[in-house]
């Protein structure tokens, strides 16, 4: 796609076709200082300093690569490398990554512009590129022995190509796949509108996320390569809760939440409280007469969706994956289930494996969330997160999305617990629990009027569709 104006540029301008490490000399010479981040905190939106304007994205748990312009080409120098990923507090794993952290930054430019990345090889062995979803010359799309030669140990490659559409997409490895995934190289990728675009809302907070997964044992931190399937460790941007930031928005917003899902199995993300509409995949933005309102989106392996609501209702809304065991973090297999049943053999098999292991999983498995249990050093706990009202008993792929009245415009900092106007928390009944009647037994047709709640609570009701103008 190179034009005779960029050839003319001088600027290191390459020939899409052409194999980018046999022109990458001159440019070399001069790539940009790479920028690395090992915070794992969620950084602030990057206002563009130079270029085209646009709304910045939030990295959940990450940031986005600052680039320079190079007459009229922007520049970002990837570095591929070991990393160290602190996955929760007190648990961190040894990963693979990009620029100091997994996944790396994520990579923000404007449809239209011309754009040139320069990536470092410090991984033990070669890699690639791909820039998912790009439409762009096929020189540049990152198949190591298909599209270019393998970016080997020390080498740095450059990839150059026009972000012709705007978009949700992903960059990751096409070299080594298995393992390097596994270990979790990957970036998120947003191609912003360069105009008012029909099919593109204007929001007031943009959010984005890749699902990934490792396989790391209890006691240790480097994730097991030749997992296919078992992974035990469900994370987003290789963090697990409670090690996820909660998406703090302000009440009426209009949210994006934009989902890629590079684990070997697909995701249902379920939100609380509030009715989405898929506005986008990696295809593009979804045709209107394609949108419904959802509470659950699947995002299937090798799929990015984004999702858009107006966060019209106070509180701490549950954002997770409905996959009961995506919201538990390690732990080890072969447990039988053990409701209902004397537990003493198997607690002696357990104690086996894990000196000192609570006997588990007689009234279900809520206590692992509630106690103590000793676990190895470096672990993340199986279920857990304190809430206001207890243990939260999750792990894994879940958040929490916080709508508040008083969160600035532009604010993405925690304001804390959700403050429950009074009447409006499920509350214990007083007294006994009546007595179970069956249905069908004579006389239990109706639940008796003594036995509901002596307490009034206020009841809102919300017709659907509600608030939804101009959304
Ligand atoms: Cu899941």
């Amino acid at each position: 796609m190179t034009n005779r104006r960029n050839f003319l540029s001088g600027a290191g301008a390459i020939t899409g076709a052409l194999a980018a490490a046999s022109v990458s000399k001159v440019a070399m010479a001069a790539l940009p200082e790479p920028v690395t981040q090992t915070t794992p905190n969620t950084m602030p939106p990057l206002m563009p300093a130079s270029g085209r304007p646009y709304n910045p994205v939030v990295t959940l748990n990450g940031w986005t690569l600052p680039w320079r312009m190079n007459n009229g080409v922007k520049e970002f120098h990837l570095v591929a490398e070991p990393v160290v990923r602190e996955m929760a507090p007190g648990f961190k794993a040894n990963l693979w990554g990009y620029n100091g952290q997994s996944p790396g930054p994520t990579i923000e430019v404007v449809e239209g512009d011309r754009v040139r990345i320069f990536v470092t090889n410090k991984l033990p062995e070669h890699t690639s590129v791909h820039w998912h979803g790009q439409r762009l010359p096929n020189g540049m799309d990152g198949v190591t022995g298909l599209t270019q030669p393998a970016i080997r140990p020390g080498k740095t490659f450059v990839y150059e190509f026009v972000a012709r559409r705007p978009g949700t997409f992903m960059y990751h490895p096409h070299a080594d796949e298995m393992t390097q995934m596994a270990m979790g190289m990957m970036g998120f990728w947003v191609t912003h509108p360069k105009a008012e675009h029909p099919l593109i809302e204007k929001v007031d907070r943009d959010f984005v996320f890749l699902l990934n997964a490792y396989d790391v044992e209890p006691g240790s931190a480097t994730p097991k390569i030749m997992t296919m399937l078992d992974f035990n460790l469900w994370s987003w941007n290789s963090r697990i809760f409670p090690g996820i930031d909660s998406l703090n928005v302000r009440l009426n917003d209009k949210v994006r939440i934009r989902i890629g899902n590079l684990t070997m199995t697909n995701h249902p993300m379920h939100l609380h409280g509030h009715e989405f509409l898929v506005t986008g995949t990696d295809g593009g933005p979804t045709p209107r007469s394609t949108r419904q309102y959802e509470v659950t989106a699947d995002v299937a392996v090798g799929q990015m969706r984004q999702i858009e609501f107006l966060a019209d209702e106070e509180g701490d809304w549950a954002f997770h994956c409905h996959k009961s065991h995506h919201t538990m973090n390690a732990m080890g297999h072969d447990v039988p289930t053990l409701i209902g049943l004397d537990h003493k053999d198997v607690a002696r098999q357990i104690t086996n494996l894990v000196p000192d292991y609570m006997v588990m999983g007689e009234r279900g498995m809520a206590d692992m969330g509630e106690m103590e249990m000793p676990i190895p050093d470096n672990t993340a706990r199986m279920m857990t997160g304190e809430g206001p009202f207890g243990s939260v008993e999750m792990g894994g792929m879940f958040s929490v999305v916080k709508v508040r009245r008083n969160q600035k415009p532009g604010d993405y900092s925690n304001p804390g617990w959700f403050k429950h106007p009074k009447g409006t928390v499920a509350y214990e009944l007083d007294g006994p629990a009546p007595e179970t009647s069956r249905q069908g037994d004579a006389g239990a047709a109706a639940m008796p009027a003594q036995n509901m709640p002596a307490k009034n609570i206020e009841v809102q009701i919300r017709k659907p569709g509600n608030g939804h103008s101009g959304h």
